[in-house]
């Protein structure tokens, strides 16, 4: 049996976060496990707005401690972590064992967070968990500010917006253009510290679809787990959101979400 870890946020209606991991895990034939690290609900009768409540620092911990005694697991994901006492309760559950690659979603803002709270909550990811992390798979606003650029235009872009946070700690950075990016595809970029890999997939739609960056990080830790290669994990993340996007779910709240459960690999 193969494991996989994550360590994220509950999104209640099952589009993003920790629902979305466990739901990549299970597709992808890997057996997931899981530390909550927040819990997200949205407010249906104020515009669908992110209420944002941390999980005690000290239940993070047990969590962590519980999964970690219970396996030998060496390949892990980070969500939301949202707060910056549950970073350091993550930092420190992290440094307890050594990892294989820890795959890190950069989730810088949450709608819900207080704007103070915010900062230092991105400032502390920077500063105690990007280090740790083996890959990460920043979405274009996460790359520019954790690049320092004001916007990405061009595939070199891309390439140097990874290079320059790979920088920063993670050997591999995962950029994602998505929606944002100008062009008629989805362009994604691998940087392993020497060359970029350019993977594209034609634009579905111009909207956001809620839970592809947190299906793709998924999706490449459970390849991980797997046995594959970074790059290799990162092709089956990408066509398994392709898919996902494809097949996406309708709800009432502002964005359809992805589907896992269409992608056969
Ligand atoms: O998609 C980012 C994300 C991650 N984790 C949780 C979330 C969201 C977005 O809503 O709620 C828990």
């Amino acid at each position: 049996m193969n494991f996989a870890y994550t360590i994220a946020g509950s999104e209640a209606t099952g589009g993003a976060g920790f629902q979305a991991d466990l739901k990549t895990f299970q597709q992808l034939g890997v057996y997931g496990m899981g530390t909550l690290t927040c819990i997200v609900s949205f407010d249906p009768n104020d515009g669908w707005n992110h209420r944002f409540v941390p999980v005690a620092p000290e239940v993070v911990s047990q969590q962590m401690e519980a999964a970690l005694a219970s396996q030998d697991i060496d390949t892990v994901k980070i969500g939301m972590l949202g707060h910056p006492d549950t970073i350091d309760a993550v930092e420190a559950g992290l440094k307890s064992q050594p990892w294989r690659h820890v795959v890190l979603d950069p989730v810088l803002i949450c709608k819900g967070q207080e704007p103070g709270m915010a900062l230092d909550t991105d400032t502390a990811l920077r500063e105690k968990i990007l280090p740790l992390a083996t890959v990460a798979t920043p979405n274009y606003f996460e790359a520019c500010t954790l690049a320092g650029m004001d916007g990405l235009k061009t595939v070199e872009d891309l390439v140097e917006a990874a290079a320059r946070i790979a920088g920063q700690g993670p050997q591999y950075v995962v950029v994602k253009g998505g929606i944002d990016f100008p062009g008629p595809d989805a362009v994604d970029v691998l940087w392993d510290g020497e060359q970029a890999t350019v993977l594209r997939a034609p634009k579905i739609g111009q909207e956001r679809v809620s839970g592809a960056g947190c299906t793709l990080a998924a999706a490449i830790t459970a390849e991980l787990a797997k046995g594959a290669s970074v790059a290799g994990a990162v092709r089956v993340a990408k066509d398994m959101v392709t898919a996902g996007i494809e097949a996406r779910v309708s709800a009432r709240t502002p964005f359809d979400t992805v589907w896992q459960g269409a992608y056969r690999g």
